[in-house]
């Protein structure tokens, strides 16, 4: 029930929508009110950032978390905020079980990552989202390959020195980054038409993908619904971006860092769909990496209505919410539960998982939803 919405947006009310919610805070959501003056003030914003900066941690040793934010943080975690405003007016079901987790959490969580989809083609690809991220000190980690899907992808991790370590969601912990590309030159000569042809008549476009991202818009322009229907046959993910952009695909809570029982994303999931979620099914419901220590799961995606150029309109997927729950490395299994921090346990992310993490999107998925 939680699934579908039936209101119709257009790229230019996208704007207006994302506009009136970062003004009047929404009720149910805690974390938003103590954030919304990110985007609304700039005093505030900079009172904010010089008090706390003095109070960030320098015990996290991990070996890849050199990088600094050097001052920003206060905008970066703004434009944050603004990505997730936008992901949670679109996402009913991901803004429904965000607010049930927080009301089981006592109004703390953290996110383990945010995904981004792009299309790797004319400066379009993962590096036009990238460079937000790398200038606000996040490091290049892996890349994954996923060839049957003509996808790749490369993750990001956080800056060690940010503010804010015990906030929740956007303001705790920094998420890793995971940002995926569609190989476009492998797609057939008139998907690639159809790419192209919004790509290269969106001006610099490439140059604001995070801006687009926090706004809600697309940078190019309302396309045909018959060019997301050849999308759509060839490649799910294709049509997928065609229609959403550079907008958050998910966030993912970070089961491990939940305080009550639902620490254990076995016991998450279970809780999950007895409050009458569905969860990605696609090659079972928990995804485990081969060394066991990464574990996920999705939802599928909501649905939204979204109004094609040359009138019609229909129903396209839209994002989902995923968990994770990373256990500690073998060589830490002896420390005390209170001495473990984040970079004591699995670290990076998994093809084969990530390939099934995927068809949270799929029509096969999504319809199963509505069933
Ligand atoms: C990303 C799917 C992969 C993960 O955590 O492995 C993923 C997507 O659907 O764009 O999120
Ligand atoms: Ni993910």
């Amino acid at each position: 029930m939680f699934s579908t919405t039936t209101k119709p947006y257009t790229s230019s009310t996208l704007i207006s929508l994302s506009k009136i919610s970062s003004i009047s805070k929404p009720k149910s959501w805690n974390i938003q009110s103590s954030i919304n003056h990110f985007s609304l003030g700039g005093l505030t914003t900079s009172s904010r950032n010089l008090s706390v900066s003095c109070s960030y941690s320098s015990e996290n040793g991990s070996h890849f978390q050199r990088s600094s934010i050097q001052g920003g943080e206060a905008f970066f975690r703004g434009v944050l905020e603004s990505m997730q405003s936008v992901y949670l007016n679109r996402n009913p079901t991901a803004k429904a079980i965000l607010d049930l987790v927080h009301s089981v959490e006592n109004n703390s969580l953290c996110y383990d990552h945010l995904a981004f989809r792009t299309f790797g083609v004319n400066g379009y690809g993962i590096d036009s989202l990238a460079q937000f991220f790398l200038d606000y000190g996040y490091t290049q980690r892996d890349e994954l390959r996923f060839p049957g899907k003509k996808l790749r992808a490369l993750w990001f991790s956080p800056p060690s020195d940010s503010f804010s370590d015990d906030g929740s969601g956007m303001n705790g912990p920094l998420p890793r980054i995971f940002i995926s590309e569609l190989l476009v030159d492998q797609m057939s000569p008139q998907t690639q038409e159809i790419i192209r042809k919004y790509t290269e008549s969106s001006g610099n476009g490439q140059k604001y993908a995070a801006l687009a991202s926090s706004l809600g818009h697309l940078t190019w322009d309302t396309p045909l619904y018959s060019e997301f229907q050849q999308l759509a046959r060839e490649s799910e993910y294709a049509a997928w971006t065609l229609v959403n952009g550079h907008a958050l695909n998910h966030v993912t809570i970070s089961a491990h860092r939940l305080k009550t029982h639902l620490k254990d994303i076995k016991k998450l999931n279970r809780f999950l769909e007895e409050s009458g979620f569905r969860l990605n099914s696609e090659g079972g419901v928990l995804k485990v990496s081969p060394d066991g220590l990464l574990q996920q799961s999705s939802t599928v995606a909501d649905s939204i209505s979204f109004q094609f150029s040359d009138g019609i309109t229909e129903s396209v997927p839209c994002s989902y919410i995923e968990f994770a729950e990373r256990l500690v490395l073998p060589q830490y299994e002896n420390l005390p539960h209170t001495e473990i921090k984040e970079f004591h346990r699995r670290d990076g992310f998994e093809v084969a998982s990530a390939d099934k993490i995927f068809e949270s999107t799929s029509k096969e998925q999504v319809s199963r939803a509505g069933a």
